[in-house]
């Protein structure tokens, strides 16, 4: 009974050296992620200003890191009803939720009305990067996107 307890405790230590190796590369600023800041927002709390760099013209709500720069980020942007994006494409994946309002969206090289999808609130795009693809806002719409690298909207020579 002895021998099991001490085989029992040995085990214990090794999970627990285990653990705190894990927790370790996890809190430190070694993360890929790089440092992690608290960040908490309530609808009433959220500020909106106007757009930078690609965002420019649009009012956007810089919820966490920065789209201008490489890492993790997360923004809003209030994009009005009957505004199109022509076909392009970005180096990072593009993902998107739908807040409010209806966006609308396709993949392709030329831009086909008929061929977007409505996407209500609460629909959510992955779009792989260098997917060429193309939306429109049916209505004042809502959207969050989020990245890991700098934000861009790129355009094949010709495509607009
Ligand atoms: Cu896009």
């Amino acid at each position: 009974m002895k021998r099991l307890a001490v085989t029992l405790a040995a085990a214990i230590v090794a999970v627990a050296a285990t653990s705190a190796r894990a927790d370790n590369s996890m809190g430190s600023s070694m993360h890929p992620m790089g440092p992690m800041k608290t960040t908490i927002v309530t609808p009433s709390t959220i500020k909106w200003v106007p757009g930078s760099g690609d965002m420019k013209g649009f009012t956007v709500a810089y919820l966490d890191g920065d789209p201008s720069k490489s890492g993790p980020w997360t923004v809003r942007i209030k994009v009005p009803g009957g505004t199109k994006f022509p076909v392009h494409y970005h180096n990072d994946t593009e993902r998107v939720t739908v807040i409010s309002g209806t966006f609308a969206a396709a993949l392709g090289n030329t831009y086909y009305p008929s061929k977007l999808v409505s996407l209500p609130a609460g629909s959510y795009i992955v779009i792989p990067a260098g997917v060429r693809h193309y939306a429109m806002a049916r209505t004042d719409v809502v959207l969050q996107l989020s990245g890991t690298a700098m934000f861009a909207m790129k355009m094949d020579k010709g495509s607009m």
